[in-house]
């Protein structure tokens, strides 16, 4: 395993990922007519959502314009679960006025869950999660830069790396060194975040998402912990962090349910192996 904090490159000598075949395969297929929207996805936006109605079009609208700027053949996946409110009637008219936006929505609240479920529904060569109140659109570039060159395999969006800016609550900050802390302490985690963004080519981590255990707040955790023991190339770049909002659910109430996944990690990734 290798763990890189900042940009890298390749080396000419350095083994690179196999290209996923299937994109070729289906542009080569491709009549010439059809847009490129119509050929599978190069990239797929992964972000769980939970009672988001009020900041969901704009920034679904708005990370739509960003990301049509890149180029490539993409998607949005939104994974919804539990919400309240109109959520997931807007997902509905959202998916209905734009076709790169596909959404999933499976039962109790679970943030872990739908991602996993999203990042399984995903097609993309490419797959990021994010999250609606970051949609950073900086961190994709950078991140599909260097999975394209083939010079790391994750890369994570760290607010804890060198050069990384996080502009919430202090509380919230600590919080994240503390789970970090205990991470390392737990697991061995070698890395300084695993919760938010990352990055990753899909038919190279889709076993690491398969063989996680654990669901809510540290499915996120769990798989670059798996990646990370299972020899993936892994690049934290630094990001900074502004939300548009206040979270959604109250820190303190996820405690105990993080001390609990924490426990059960450390027993599966420890004791188990
Ligand atoms: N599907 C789903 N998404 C969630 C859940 N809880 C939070 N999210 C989403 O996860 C992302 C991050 O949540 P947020 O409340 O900002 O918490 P933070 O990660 O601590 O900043 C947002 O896109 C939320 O809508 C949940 O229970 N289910
Ligand atoms: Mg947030």
């Amino acid at each position: 395993m290798l763990y890189t904090r900042g940009f890298s490159r390749s080396s000419p000598t350095e083994p690179q990922p196999q290209n996923d075949p299937a994109p070729a395969a289906a542009a080569a297929s491709r009549p010439p007519h059809l847009s490129a929207i119509s050929a599978r996805p190069e990239l797929s936006i992964v972000i769980p959502v939970y009672n988001e109605e009020e900041i969901l079009r704009e920034a679904a609208e708005g990370l739509l314009e960003r990301t049509r700027r890149l180029g490539v053949p993409f998607e949005v996946i939104f994974a919804e679960n539990g919400s309240r409110d109109g959520t997931l009637k807007l997902l509905s008219e959202l998916h209905e006025a734009h076709p790169e936006i596909r959404y999933l929505s499976c039962g109790e609240p679970n943030y872990g869950l739908a991602l996993k479920k999203g990042i399984e529904m995903a097609e993309g060569t490419f797959v990021i999660c994010d999250e609606i109140d970051l949609c950073d659109a900086e961190f994709h570039r950078a991140a599909v830069g260097i999975l394209d060159s083939g010079a790391s395999e994750m890369v994570i969006g760290s607010k804890l790396a060198r050069g990384a800016k996080d502009d919430r609550p202090f509380v919230r900050h600590f919080a994240t060194v503390v789970i970090n802390l205990l991470l390392r302490i737990a697991v061995g985690f070698k890395g300084t975040d695993t919760h938010g963004l990352k990055a990753f080519r899909r038919s190279n981590l889709l076993p690491v998402v398969a063989s996680c255990k654990v669901d809510r707040d540290l499915f996120a955790s769990e798989f670059v912990v798996r990646a990370e023991r299972s020899g993936k190339k892994i690049v934290e770049i630094p990001v900074t962090i502004q939300e548009k909002r206040k979270p959604s659910i109250n820190l303190f109430r996820r405690v105990p349910n993080v001390l609990k996944n924490l426990v059960r990690l450390f027993y599966i990734v420890r004791i188990k192996g």
